[in-house]
């Protein structure tokens, strides 16, 4: 299985696509998370990401593409993969087609999680308490949910263009929404 999983920030992708890695058996590339072992790692990369992070910009296509391109060339992709957080703008979208042309290995499903705003802002907040991420203060809330509806939504439109995007309702129980991202998939 080869699964895009859209949403906003705060939609649960990375909540969901944690435990959808387990029951399929697949891997999990989280673009947010390979930036923020750079970021931690303390590279030259990782310096250039963090204030664009931290101020709920995207960070360039180039330094993704090439963050990507390697991931996807590692040996557990065989299986399958979730992506979490890539594409997040059109030009991303066209560049994962090449990519995933090139290794012969094109998208099984793409799925967007539906979250109204309110409760986007919430789950934030409640992560920010908990965890304290520096991106989850309200200002860059803000930036991300913005970035979200100029660039990231004609991403939605770009797959649904294609008859391969299935919408799934992200409010309720993790079970809950994990069961309906299941049942929207392709069977094998
Ligand atoms: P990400 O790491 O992708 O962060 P995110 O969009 O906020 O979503 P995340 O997956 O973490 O949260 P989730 O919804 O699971 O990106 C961070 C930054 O990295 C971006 O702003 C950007 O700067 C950069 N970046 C990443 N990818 C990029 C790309 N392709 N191009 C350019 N830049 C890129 O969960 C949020 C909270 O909700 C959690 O606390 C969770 O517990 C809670 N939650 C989840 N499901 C719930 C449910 N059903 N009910 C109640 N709470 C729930």
């Amino acid at each position: 299985m080869r699964l895009v999983l859209l949403g906003p920030p705060g939609s649960g992708k990375g909540t969901q696509a944690t435990r959808l890695k387990e029951d399929l058996g697949i891997a999990h590339i989280s673009t947010g998370d390979l930036l923020r072992a750079e970021v931690a790692a303390g590279t030259e990369l990782g310096k250039q990401a963090k204030a664009v992070m931290d101020a709920g910009n995207l960070v360039s296509d180039e330094i993704l593409l090439g963050m990507l391109e390697a991931r996807l060339g590692q040996p557990d992709v065989a299986k399958g993969f979730i992506l979490d957080g890539y594409p997040r703008n059109v030009a991303q979208a066209n560049a994962l087609d090449g990519l995933l042309a090139k290794i012969s290995q094109p998208l099984d499903a793409v799925v967007q999680l539906d979250v109204a705003t309110e409760l986007l802002v919430e789950r934030i907040a409640g992560r920010a308490a908990e965890q304290g991420r520096a991106d989850d203060n309200p200002e860059s809330v803000r930036q991300r949910l913005q970035v979200y509806n100029e660039q990231t939504a004609p991403v939605v439109d770009f797959y649904a263009g294609r008859g391969t995007l299935a919408r799934v309702d992200g409010v309720g129980e993790l079970d809950e929404v994990e069961g309906r991202i299941t049942a929207a998939l392709p069977k094998h």
